[in-house]
């Protein structure tokens, strides 16, 4: 039978976000608590971390489903491999059995071409955005595979779909989350866990004051005269991902806002 699209497959699940402190992760977080599952939130700024899961309780009480209400923060680096090797040990009793791994943490830095790239900015993009998704997909994937049970969820990006010029490094470190998240659908298509790539475009978070090394008025120009997308339209993506059938895997999703076509495919209103 037919039923409206519903989060309960969600309720008691525990799901663990990476960069979970701002932006996607934040929102994704306080989602999942409201749909009534257990989140773990990790990141590295832990004054942050602390304020996303006040946020997340009081979504679990609005949410209202009695249901989930369980919240742990992490001090995780995901370029850490002492940390990422054994967050396991980390994670509280009740978070022992992760159902959903969304692998949200990343960034980029600066837009320069190639020539004047800072090799401190290309390491950290690739470091983060590539390796330390993978090293925390293979912690989590031996988990699932014994249990033939679970859901990797990465946060890519339209930057791994169109490439773009001051992006070189960015675009490729999300050409490799793609490219590494089919490989993975494709190891996997004959188990009961799923696999998916979430690829946003345009979201107003911390990731342009990011990129622009802190250069709050640079990052603003990013999103003058469009209506960007919000963290909580990704959000959104991830646990509309997260909580169909087990039989239904959402392998990729592209998601844009209404006046953006491509990277530099953006309409921009002077009147906005
Ligand atoms: P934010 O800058 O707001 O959030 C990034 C998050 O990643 C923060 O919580 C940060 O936490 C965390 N993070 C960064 N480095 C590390 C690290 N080494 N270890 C652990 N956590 C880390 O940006 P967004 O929310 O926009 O970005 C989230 C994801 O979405 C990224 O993968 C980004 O590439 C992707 N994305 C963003 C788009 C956008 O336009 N905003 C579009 C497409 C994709 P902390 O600093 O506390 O460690
Ligand atoms: C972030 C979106 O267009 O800056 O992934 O690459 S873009």
């Amino acid at each position: 039978m037919a039923t409206i699209f519903s989060t309960a497959r969600l309720h008691n699940k525990v799901v663990l976000v990476t960069g979970a402190s701002s932006g996607i992760g934040a929102a994704t977080a306080v989602l999942f608590s409201m749909a009534g599952a257990n989140v773990v939130l990790a990141a590295r700024r832990a004054e942050k971390l602390a304020e996303i899961e006040q946020a997340c309780i009081q979504a679990n009480k609005d949410g209202g489903t009695g249901k989930g209400g369980r919240y742990a923060t992490l001090s995780l680096d995901v370029n850490n491999h002492g940390q990422v090797d054994s967050i396991l040990s980390a994670l509280p009793d009740w978070a022992a059995q992760v159902d959903v791994l969304v692998n949200n943490a990343g960034l980029a830095l600066g837009t320069e071409r190639v020539g004047d790239l800072k090799f401190d900015d290309v390491d950290r993009m690739l470091d983060t955005n590539v390796r330390g998704l993978i090293r925390m997909t293979q912690v989590f994937v031996n988990m699932f595979k014994a249990r033939d049970a679970g859901h990797i969820i990465n946060v890519g990006s339209i930057a791994g779909v169109e490439p773009y010029p001051g992006g070189s490094v960015y675009c490729a470190s999300k050409f490799a989350v793609r490219a590494f998240t089919s490989a993975l659908m494709k190891e996997l298509y004959d188990t009961q866990i799923r696999v998916s790539n979430i690829q946003p475009g345009m979201v107003e978070t911390e990731f342009s004051i990011v990129r622009f090394h802190g250069d709050k008025q640079n990052a603003d120009k990013v999103y003058a005269g469009i209506e960007p997308l919000a963290a909580q339209d990704i959000a959104d993506e991830i646990v509309w991902a997260a909580s169909r059938a087990p039989h239904v895997n959402i392998a990729e999703v592209l998601i844009m806002p209404t006046n953006q076509a491509g990277p530099f495919h953006v309409a921009r209103s002077t009147a906005k």
